[in-house]
């Protein structure tokens, strides 16, 4: 059973926040134990400051060592047995659900809050067994910070919670976004309850739930549906459910006209084998739709079209997948013909290129897809030196380069194109 002794010069600002709702319940029961140590208590001094200016000048006051650690030992031995010290900072490690749930394993947290413009820097080497921050925003203390993580520590501990809440069962790591909840009445200023919900059928509720779940995190947190492990089951709802089929809705274009040579100058580049064979099969692992190969030069599209062939004579089962989506065509104008009517998306390097179109992160562009319905997507790869901006005016959003800390671009461009993919599209760490 966990429990935890707040550190902090405001211990009233703490008291506040977890006086209250179920943790100030759990707490007036005996179920949750919540103490606060006050720094200011272990000064020496007779204005019992409890901040000093900082070495080396600036602005603002730190928080002075030695009261900080008093408390922090004070507060240690509070309980019998090991404490594990944090200290809420914006430089720590970004909490997660999945270390909440480990922290309820532990018998006494200490949660140190900082104050002013922050702590003198020994406490942490000294006195500090992990700092935590609650995410990328400016605070003027960790109080708030503390009261968070005792919140939700505090729902995994018995008897504080009526019952465990069934997402607490699963990891949160690949976890979904809630479904929308409605209760009475059936219509609220002219908006009815979905149908679905109301109709009794518990297996058509339970499928219509998950459907929403998965839409709506697609659309709010692609970062959290990029983590999520669907089942064979989430596979079928997905199926027409358009956030959910992105990568189906893209395809790949690999422009070699119009592009530059490296003195600027308009050029169309030749066919590369690597590049037809490696992206290829980046479009296929990423499931994307299609992968054009534009180029006016006619022997060079009978050429990719004969190599689709040669590995279908291979009949190699992963082969066939890359190379039933290979598409030969003789100019951009052509792919956009294909599909319809795309959303165009540039890629470069340069900032000169595209100078009026907006740079979009892997995020924002996810974004505006996932605002599109079920519009194709279309994403040019510029061979040589990259795409002629001027040439290709379908272009409505260019993709952020794939750069390193050196200014220099040194990818190949089938190497561009499965960076671009992995960020787009590709699963990331649980
Ligand atoms: N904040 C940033 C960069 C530099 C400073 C701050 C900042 C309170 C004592 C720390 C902040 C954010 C999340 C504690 C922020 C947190 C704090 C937290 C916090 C006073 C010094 C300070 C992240 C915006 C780049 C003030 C960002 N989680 N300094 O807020 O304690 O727990």
């Amino acid at each position: 059973m966990t429990a935890f002794t707040v550190v902090s010069i405001l211990p009233e600002l703490v008291e506040g926040a977890l006086s209250a709702g179920v943790v100030g319940r759990a707490r007036t029961a005996g179920t949750l134990d919540v103490a606060v140590v006050n720094p200011r208590d272990f000064t020496t001094d007779k204005h019992r400051s409890v901040d000093d200016t900082p070495y080396g000048g600036g602005p603002g006051m730190v928080m002075r060592p030695g009261p900080l650690v008093a408390a922090i030992e004070h507060a240690a031995a509070r309980l019998p047995g090991s404490a594990h010290r944090i200290l809420l900072s914006p430089g720590g490690r970004p909490l997660t659900q999945a270390r909440v749930q480990e922290l309820a394993a532990l018998p006494h947290l200490v949660l140190v809050c900082g104050r002013y413009e922050g702590v003198d820097e020994r406490v942490a080497e000294l006195a500090i067994d992990e700092e935590l921050s609650l995410g990328d925003f400016v605070l003027t203390g960790g109080e708030l910070g503390a009261a968070a993580i005792v919140d939700a520590v505090a729902r995994f501990l018995p008897g504080v919670l009526g019952e465990p809440t069934s997402t607490d069962d699963e990891s949160f790591s690949g976890a979904l976004l809630e479904y929308p909840q409605y209760t009475r009445p059936a219509e609220f200023r002219g908006k009815a309850v979905p149908e679905v919900l109301a109709g009794g059928n518990h297996e058509a509720i339970r499928q219509w739930r998950r459907r929403e779940a998965l839409r709506r995190t697609a659309r709010r947190r692609p970062d959290l549906l990029a983590r999520h492990r669907f089942t064979k089951e989430d596979e079928q709802l997905a199926r027409g459910v358009a956030e959910l089929e992105l990568p189906s809705r893209v395809s790949v274009a690999l422009v070699h006209h119009p592009v530059t040579d490296r003195t600027g100058a308009v050029v169309t580049t030749s066919l590369t084998n690597f590049d037809l064979h490696d992206i290829a099969r980046s479009v296929a692992t990423y499931g994307l739709a299609g992968f054009y190969v534009v180029t006016p030069i006619e022997a060079h599209r009978a050429k990719c079209a004969a190599i689709a062939a040669a590995w279908r004579d291979e009949g190699k089962d992963y082969r066939l997948d890359a190379l039933a989506r290979v598409r030969p065509v003789a100019s951009v104008a052509d792919a956009i013909a294909d599909l319809g009517d795309p959303l165009v998306v540039a890629t470069s390097a340069s900032p000169d290129r595209f100078p009026d179109v907006p740079r979009a992160t892997p995020s924002e562009f996810l974004a505006t897809v996932h605002g599109t319905g079920a519009r194709p997507v279309l994403i040019l790869f510029g061979t040589g030196w990259g795409l002629v901006d001027s040439m290709i005016p379908q272009v409505s959003q260019v993709l952020a380069p794939v750069s390193g800390r050196p200014a220099w671009n040194h990818l190949s461009v089938r190497s561009a194109v499965a960076v671009v993919l992995d960020r787009l599209f590709g699963l990331r760490d649980a």
